[in-house]
């Protein structure tokens, strides 16, 4: 996807708005989206996006996984 189109999905999933995704807010994407992000399980979205380990999804790390 685009950097745009990442930006947008990334706000999505980022309910509180703090520029960073935590578990619970991908979890909570994820229900409403069978259990994915864009087609992406979920577990196995956190292990190749989160490349520094934190649990958290910055949006460097989410645009780096995307585009
Ligand atoms: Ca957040
Ligand atoms: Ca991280």
């Amino acid at each position: 996807m685009t950097e745009a189109e990442a930006e947008a999905v990334f706000s999505k999933i980022d309910t509180d708005g703090n520029g960073e995704i935590r578990l619970s807010e991908l979890r909570d994407y994820g229900k409403a989206n069978g259990g994915s992000v864009e087609g992406i399980k979920l577990a196995e979205f956190v292990r190749g996006a989160d490349t520094d380990g934190d649990r958290r999804i910055t949006l460097t790390e989410f645009k780096q996984y995307f585009t």
